[in-house]
Parts: C-alpha cells; structure tokens; sequence
C-alpha cells in the first residue's frame, strides 16, 4: 500500500482550519487536522515543503516509523509547528489504519472505557450576575462541568476570556482578526483578592454537585499562585488550569505543597519532554495536551500512558481553533482512555462547520458520544473548504497598569 498524494487547505467557518488529506493507491483517505491557533500558515507550509514531498511513496500503514522518521529527521525536535505539522500526518495514518481496518479508532487503540465522556463548558461574563447568567445557560443545556471566568472590578481592560460588554457572554472574543493584537491590561491583585470571592459565589449559587473549573491562563508567580490555591480551597474546584506560566516545569511545587486544590496544565505542550517532569513528580492532576499540535495520537497516546502510571488523568485541550478532525482523534483516546478525567469542549456545530466537516459525533446532556465510523469518523466537503480562506489574526498582548508586559 502507498501513499500516492496529500493536499493542505487552509480555512474555515469562524476559523482557519488547517486541514490534511492523504490518498493512497487503495482509494482510501486519511484527515488530519495542522491548526496552530492564529500561525496556521506555518503548519501548512511546513507540510507543503517539507513532509509530502517525502511521504508520497511510503506505506501509510506504518505510521509509527512515518513518526519517527519525521521528528528524527527534522533534527531540530519538538516545537509547535513542527509537532502540528507531525500530528496532522499522524492523524490521517490512524484514520487510514481504521477504514482499512473497518473500526472506529478507539476499538484500535483497547476499546472503549466508557459511553459517554464528560465536558466541559465555558461560561464566562464581563461581571459576577452576567457569569450566573451564563452558567444558568449551561446549566440548562445539560452541562455538568463548566469553566467560570468574569471581569475583575476595577481591572481597566476585560480580563483573561471575558466579554467586554455584558450580556456577550455566549460569543466573547478571545483572539482578533487582524495581525496586530489587541492589548489587555492585568492588575494580579485586584484578579487575587476578587476572584475566591466570585468564586464562593459561584458554588453557593449552584450547590456541591456542579463541577467548576477556572483557567488562570498562566499570570500568576509560583508564590502568588500557591497563595490562589489555598484561598480558593473551600469552592472544592474541579480544576485550577494554567496557574503559573506552563514553561517552567518547576514552578508548581510551590503551590502542591501548599494546596490541595487539583491543578491542570498543559495546553502549549507539544511534546512529552514539556510535561514528563511534571508527571512523574505528580505535581498535575490533570494534563491538558491537544493531539494537533503535540504531534497527533501517537505521541500523546505516549503521554497518557506516562500519565496513568502517576493518577494524572486526561483534559486534552478543545479550544474553537481545534476543527472536529483532532476534536474527534481526542474523543476516541477519551473513549478508550483508563485515565480519562475530562474534556474540553466549545460547540463546534455551526451549520457551516457541520456542513464543512460532517459525522455522527454527538453532545448529550454534557457527555460526548465517539462515532461507531471506520477510523476518526469525520468526512471532509473539499467544495464546502472551497468557500474559505485564509484571514489573519492575533492573540491579544497583555500588559500591566505600568506597561510592563506580562503573558496572555
Ligand atoms: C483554553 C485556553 C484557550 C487559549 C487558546 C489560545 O483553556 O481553552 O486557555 O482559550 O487561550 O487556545 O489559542
Ligand atoms: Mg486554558
């Protein structure tokens, strides 16, 4: 069996979707899905120069030597292009694997663990009763776990994932069209002496069995966010994501010692070497890693199993910018996975993305149930891709009240 063409195409519904196929000499196809968040045209040229010119010929079945021939021969390892680029041919080597197999992936990968798997939401609000709000809209959908962020009195400029006008709290922005970013001002205190608050407020309102997440998007020092855990203890979260920047692998011993609070991280992995420290001293519960840009299922399938022999358990990241391709390689790995712990999941299913990108993947009642479909049960419309193209944009800047820059 050979692989005898792929074609990238860029674009999407709302998103640039950086979609793979691979053709074979057998007439069947594999999907994979190069997103990179606002850099998409980097995956897609890496793969147009670099990978099909060498994958045109070789045996799609073998998609464990493709991997390793790739990240090897790249020399230059990891980095999010590269594992982006990486993972996309991965992807569509396990949709192939499954259509010639005539299984859907999770039966491949051990079968599955589980019907439905648990998501959550994000509701989010520019302050405290617009943030009820939108959890009483989630709430009523079904949801049983939802991400809460709200505006900060007194914060000059709308905080992490915060709508600027209240009441947008279904469709808040945080990334803009354009190639230069918007730019948001951070003051840590006001965010450290409100935001416990809020949250009490939030668990008061919604009683002990709503599960409640908040991401504090990587703006805390390892001494501030020990001091967050510890006050936000009594709201018995979910998760706390992202509480220190997710570079140093060593910044979150301060905050375990001091807190029991459960800590997640993980979403700008893109290899096993970001993370392995982490795990293996069990200082994350949760790891946040998305196939599309940590070099597709054969890698993070890899992390995984690391993860389980530590009790960390799986919540792959599902951000808009994910298309349904890797939203889909995450629900058979969630399907099969002994060390599920949840998903991270934001209605994709616009008529125009369903259209773009059909299959029988479905949400129910806050549980997500994989498609019986050979492979990652997910078709491509290439006139439907026709209708889009690229457009530019940029995630915003963050600054503090006196200029200095600080991380989004
Ligand atoms: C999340 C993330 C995202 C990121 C985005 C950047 O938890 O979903 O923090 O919202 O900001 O993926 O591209
Ligand atoms: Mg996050």
């Amino acid at each position: 069996m050979k692989i005898t063409d792929a074609k990238v195409f860029v674009g999407g519904p709302a998103k640039n979707y950086v979609t793979l196929k691979i053709e074979t000499d057998q007439g069947i196809c594999g999907l994979g899905d190069a997103t990179l968040n606002n850099r998409e045209t980097l995956p897609a040229a890496y793969l147009k120069d670099y990978l099909i010119p060498n994958l045109i010929g070789m045996d799609p079945r073998n998609s464990e030597d493709i991997w390793q021939f790739f990240y090897r021969g790249a020399y230059f390892r990891r980095g999010p292009i590269a594992m982006a680029a990486f993972g996309a041919i991965d992807m569509a080597l396990w949709d192939i694997k499954g259509k010639l197999a005539n299984m859907p992936l999770y039966q491949l990968f051990g079968g599955k663990s589980r019907e439905g798997a648990l998501v959550y939401a994000h509701a989010t609000g520019a302050d405290l009763e617009d943030l009820m709000d939108s959890i009483s809209w989630y709430v009523e959908q079904g949801y049983k776990a939802i991400r809460v962020q709200c505006g900060i009195p007194g914060m000059p400029k709308a905080g992490y994932a915060v709508p600027e006008k209240k009441g947008d709290v279904k469709n808040y922005i945080t990334d803009y069209t354009g190639i230069r970013p918007k730019v948001e001002i951070w003051d840590t205190s006001r965010y450290m002496r409100y935001m416990p608050k809020a949250l009490t407020q939030v668990r008061e309102r919604f009683g002990p069995e709503l599960k409640i997440l908040h991401d504090v998007h990587h703006r805390l020092t390892p001494r501030e966010a020990a001091e967050f855990a510890k006050a936000v203890e009594p709201v018995d979260l979910f998760w706390l994501e992202d509480p220190t920047p997710a570079d140093d692998q060593d910044a979150l011993k301060f905050l375990r010692h001091h807190s029991t609070v459960p800590v997640a991280i993980g979403e700008v992995f893109n290899s096993i070497w970001d993370c392995n420290k982490l795990i293996e001293n069990e200082l994350i519960d949760f790891i946040r890693v998305a196939v599309t840009y940590a070099g597709g299922i054969t890698h993070v399938k890899r992390i995984v199993d690391l993860a389980a022999l530590h009790h960390v358990r799986t919540g792959f990241h599902g951000a808009p910018s994910h298309s349904p391709l890797s939203m889909a390689a995450q629900a058979h790995l969630n399907a099969w996975a002994p060390n599920f712990g949840i998903q991270e999941y934001l209605v994709l299913g616009t008529p125009e993305c369903d259209a773009l990108f059909p299959s029988e993947h479905r949400l129910e009642n806050g549980l997500f149930y994989v498609s019986d479909a050979p492979g990652l049960g997910v078709a491509f419309d290439e006139n439907e891709a026709a209708r889009y193209s690229y457009k530019p944009g940029s995630h915003p800047v963050v600054r503090l009240e006196d200029g200095t820059l600080w991380n989004y």
